[in-house]
């Protein structure tokens, strides 16, 4: 059937015609068609109209769930940042938590029962101060007290880990960064425990690293009683600056060192008797919390080893102004004699350059240390990643350095003992020189008055009388009493420090013997 279109169409032709017949027909035909049409088109309009009102809808949906859709997105990421800032505090917490355990630990770790040692703490700290207020004989006295604070340092060291008796002190030290803890980690076996090592200051603590004979590492930090507690590799891992400034205070007073017992390589040799510290760079700054403070550590560390290894970033391409002041204080102040402290320099990194200005910067620093007359054993170029010595070094070999320390004989506590020995020997020194110039002043006086008698019979000798008094209370015999007494005080001082010293040591290897054989 044609649709009404193509019919009303036909229908308009056919009335077009003139001749057509029932024209009416068709026009009632045609009036049908259009109100069907209409009809359509009616209903067309209508639905038209619906649709457009459910577009509007539509339209008005979507905008609404377009702004939800925003508010929800905004949400998502408001939830996300949230997210983000519940774990990062849940890591702090974290931290904070392990801060806790270990501030705890090395708190309510409990000192070895070692009265000795506390009692020489007390003739340090005060007997030997209250004999040096009244003394005024010595002149240096601030390096007699700095010298039996180094003592008394020594032996919490040694009372604190007794293994150290018998080890040779090798301290690494040098800028920071330059490489020392991986320096110090090259020398270490695989599987044993690794020093942290990172590009900002990372050492705070100082490590002694000793060869362990067993497979399984040892970590003990200890507390400023001389007492310690084991730490886990991931609590060591993490004690770098970083950390430490997390506790708000130099955690170096509650823990000034770590002592790990890991095996180690043979890379250069094995040797038995070697304790390697790792050491804060000196220029570290105040990374631990005071200005100055690594600096100091790194001293005192250095102070009391048997050898010093300098390490240095070999790109750096000399020693620098501030590391040989370093080692100019340093060796001012060290125990034994500066020019047979032995130094060796090792310029690090060194496959970070070529050859040819490597052997530039050894000539250079050789060069630098002969005019300021420290004297190294020898200077090789080394990289403690790939573990490579480059070129010739200049004198010894790193190997036969580290052969020659071990042989050095160690004996701990005469050393301490002879350290005493030297203070109180100066006093002695200083004492005695005061009573012989009192005794020849006296003498001198004496004479003065013998004289004045002859000369001036004893109308001069009366009147001199009261200039006479005035003189001899500075010049009387009580002086010189006060001053033997000074000696025999010196001298008790003395004895019963070696005492102390000797005792609490034997007291601490006891203790470590019996808790080794209890394990
Ligand atoms: N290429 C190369 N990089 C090295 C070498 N030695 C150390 N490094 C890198 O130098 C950076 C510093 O090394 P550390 O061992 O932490 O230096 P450090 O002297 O102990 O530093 P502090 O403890 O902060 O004083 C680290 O990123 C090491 O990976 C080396 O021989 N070659
Ligand atoms: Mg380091």
């Amino acid at each position: 059937m044609p649709g009404v279109s193509d019919r009303t169409y036909e229908l308009v032709t056919r009335l077009a015609k003139f001749w057509t017949f029932k024209r009416r027909a068709i026009a009632s035909e045609l009036t049908e068609q259009l109100s069907v049409i209409q009809k359509q088109l009616d209903d067309l309009i209508e639905a038209n109209g619906a649709l457009s009102s459910e577009l509007h809808a539509a339209r008005r949906r979507s905008i609404s769930l377009e702004s939800t859709l925003a508010q929800e997105k905004a949400k998502k990421a408001s939830l996300h940042e949230r997210n983000e800032e519940l774990t990062a505090t849940n890591t702090k917490l974290a931290e904070e938590r392990e801060r806790l355990r270990l501030i705890k630990s090395l708190l309510s770790v409990e000192q070895q029962k070692n009265d000795e040692l506390k009692k020489l703490e007390k003739l340090i700290n005060e007997e030997y101060r209250r004999f040096a207020a009244e003394e005024s004989s010595l002149v240096d006295e601030a390096r007699a007290a700095f010298d039996l604070m180094g003592v008394l340092h020594d032996v919490k060291l040694v009372v604190g880990m007794p293994g150290l008796l018998d080890k040779i002190r090798v301290a690494v030290a040098g800028g920071f960064s330059a490489g020392k803890s991986t320096f110090i980690n090259s020398l270490i076996a695989k599987g044993g425990v690794k020093l942290a090592e990172g590009i900002t200051p990372v050492t705070a603590v100082p490590s002694y690293v000793m060869r362990s004979e067993k497979t399984k590492t040892r970590i003990r930090a200890y507390s400023h009683f001389g007492a310690f507690t084991e730490i886990d590799e991931s609590t060591y891992a993490r004690l770098n600056h970083d950390y430490m400034k997390g506790f708000g205070f130099d955690l170096q007073r509650i823990m000034p060192f770590v002592a790990l017992e890991t095996p180690m390589s043979d890379l250069f040799g094995v040797f038995k008797h070697l304790c390697f510290v790792d050491t804060p760079g000196y220029n570290a700054g105040s990374g631990a919390g005071s200005t100055g403070w690594d600096r100091k550590t790194a001293h005192d560390v250095i102070r009391e080893a048997s050898a010093l290894i300098w390490v240095m970033n070999i790109t750096d391409g000399t020693i620098g102004s501030d590391g040989i002041s370093f080692l100019e204080q340093f060796l001012s102040q060290c125990d034994c004699d500066q020019e047979h402290m032995p130094i060796f320099v090792v310029l690090n990194q060194a496959d970070k350059m070529p050859e040819s200005d490597i052997v530039a910067v050894m000539d250079e620093v050789k060069e630098l240390l002969d005019d300021v007359s420290i004297s190294c054993r020898g200077i090789c170029a080394y990289s403690s990643t790939k573990k490579e010595v480059y070129t010739n070094g200049i004198g010894m070999e790193l190997s036969e350095f580290l052969s020659e320390i071990n042989k050095i004989k160690t004996n701990s506590i005469g050393n301490i003992v002879n350290r005493i020995k030297k203070v109180f020997g100066l006093y002695s020194l200083a004492i005695w020189a005061d009573i012989g110039l009192l005794e020849k002043r006296i003498a001198e006086l004496n004479s003065i008055k013998m004289r004045a008698l002859q000369i001036g019979g004893r109308e001069l000798h009366k009147n001199m009388t009261t200039i006479f008094n005035e003189l001899e209370k500075d010049l009387s015999k009580s002086s010189v009493e006060h001053l033997k007494k000074q000696l025999v005080e010196c001298d008790r001082l003395k004895d019963e420090m070696i005492k102390s010293v000797e005792n609490a040591i034997l007291t601490a290897i006891e203790t470590e013997y019996h808790s080794v054989n209890r394990l």
